[in-house]
C-alpha cells in the first residue's frame, strides 16, 4: 500500500537530508565548542542563527519548485505564508510547515538534540512528517495511509507500549523560552507534582520535534510542553506519533487532538494511558498564550 501523500513524503525526506548537510557544514566549520553560525536573539532567550535562515531558504525553494501551488509556513519567516494571530486555526489548504533547525539553542552549543522538521498538512490535518537529526543521522518518517506506520532509518518503530502511569514513564518536558515569573513558577510546580507522584524519569531536550520522534520510536514514553514555540515544532512529529500508535493531545483540554494553530501551543504525546496519567497529575495549566 502507498500513502496518497507518497510524493510529498519523498520530497520531505530528500529536503531533510539536504537541510542536514547544511547544518553539518556550519557545525564542522568551527574549531570551538560553539558552532560557526552567527547568532541573533529573536526575543529573550529565543535564538536564531544564520544556519536557520540558510536552511529555511533552501528548503522552501525546493518545496516551491516541486509544489508551486502549496503554501509554506517556516519558523524563520523566509517566505510569503498564510499569517494568523496567536491561537487562530490554520487555513484548510495544502500547507508545508517547516522548522529548519528545531533546537536552535542546542545547535549553538553543539548539544546534539537538533533536528530539521518538515511537516505537510492538508485540510488542517498533518499528513506527512519527517524529522531528521543530522548529528545522529536518524531520519524518522511517516505518511498517513502508508500502511507501514512510522519508520526510523527505514525500520518500523512503535511508541512505548508498556508505560501506563507516571510511575513507569520516562517523561521529556521542555520549558521553552518564556522567563516571566508566573510561567516559570507554573512550569516548576508541574515538575514537582510529577516527581512527588513517583515519576520514573525526567528529561528535557530542547527540541520539540526530536521529542515527538523519540515518543514515536518508544525512546521516551511521553512528551509534555506547555508553551512550545509554534506549529512548525509539532506538525511533522504529530504524524510520527500517530502513525506509531500514540496520541497527540492538547495539554489544556481532556482527550482532544492537538489542532494546528498559529502561535504557541500546549502538547502531551505518547500512549493514551500514560498521556492521561501525566495530564491528571499535572493538572490544567493556568497560563494562556
Ligand atoms: C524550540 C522547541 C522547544 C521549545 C522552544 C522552541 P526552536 O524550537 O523545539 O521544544 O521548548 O520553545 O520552540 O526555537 O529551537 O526552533
Amino acid at each position: 500500500m502507498q500513502s496518497p501523500y507518497q510524493a510529498e513524503l519523498e520530497l520531505a525526506k530528500s529536503v531533510a537530508r539536504k537541510a542536514g548537510e547544511i547544518m553539518r557544514m556550519y557545525s564542522s566549520n568551527s574549531g570551538r565548542s560553539n558552532n560557526s553560525a552567527a547568532v541573533c536573539v529573536k526575543s529573550g532567550v529565543d535564538l536564531v542563527t544564520e544556519a536557520d535562515t540558510h536552511v529555511e531558504r533552501v528548503v522552501t525553494q525546493i518545496i516551491k519548485n516541486a509544489f508551486p501551488e502549496d503554501d509554506i509556513v517556516g519558523e524563520e519567516d523566509q517566505v510569503e505564508y498564510p499569517k494568523g494571530k496567536q491561537g487562530d486555526p490554520f487555513p484548510a489548504g495544502r500547507i508545508w510547515c517547516v522548522d529548519p533547525i528545531d533546537g536552535t539553542t542546542n545547535f549553538v552549543h553543539n548539544y546534539p538534540f537538533v533536528a530539521v522538521s518538515i511537516g505537510f498538512m492538508n485540510g488542517c490535518i498533518p499528513r506527512v512528517g519527517v524529522v531528521y537529526n543530522p548529528f545522529t543521522d536518524c531520519l524518522y518518517e511517516a505518511a498517513e495511509g502508508s500502511g507501514v506506520g512510522t519508520l526510523l532509518n527505514g525500520k518500523p518503530v512503535r511508541i512505548d507500549g508498556v508505560a501506563a502511569s507516571v510511575e513507569d514513564c520516562l517523561l521529556v518536558n521542555n520549558i521553552g523560552h518564556c522567563r516571566y515569573d508566573d510561567f516559570v513558577d507554573e512550569s516548576t510546580d508541574r515538575v514537582n507534582k510529577w516527581l512527588r507522584a513517583g515519576l520514573r524519569g525526567y528529561r528535557s531536550s530542547g527540541s520539540a520535534a526530536q521529542n515527538l520522534a523519540h515518543v514515536a520510536s518508544g525512546q521516551v514514553s511521553c512528551y509534555y510542553e506547555h508553551g512550545y514555540g509554534g506549529p512548525w515544532d509539532v506538525c511533522a512529529g504529530i504524524v510520527l506519533v500517530k502513525e506509531a500508535g500514540g496520541v497527540v493531545w492538547d495539554a489544556r483540554e481532556d482527550g482532544t487532538d492537538l489542532r494546528m494553530r498559529f502561535g504557541k501551543g500546549s502538547v502531551c504525546a505518547g500512549g493514551k494511558k500514560v498521556v492521561e496519567d501525566v495530564l491528571r497529575v499535572a493538572g490544567k495549566p493556568k497560563i494562556t498564550f
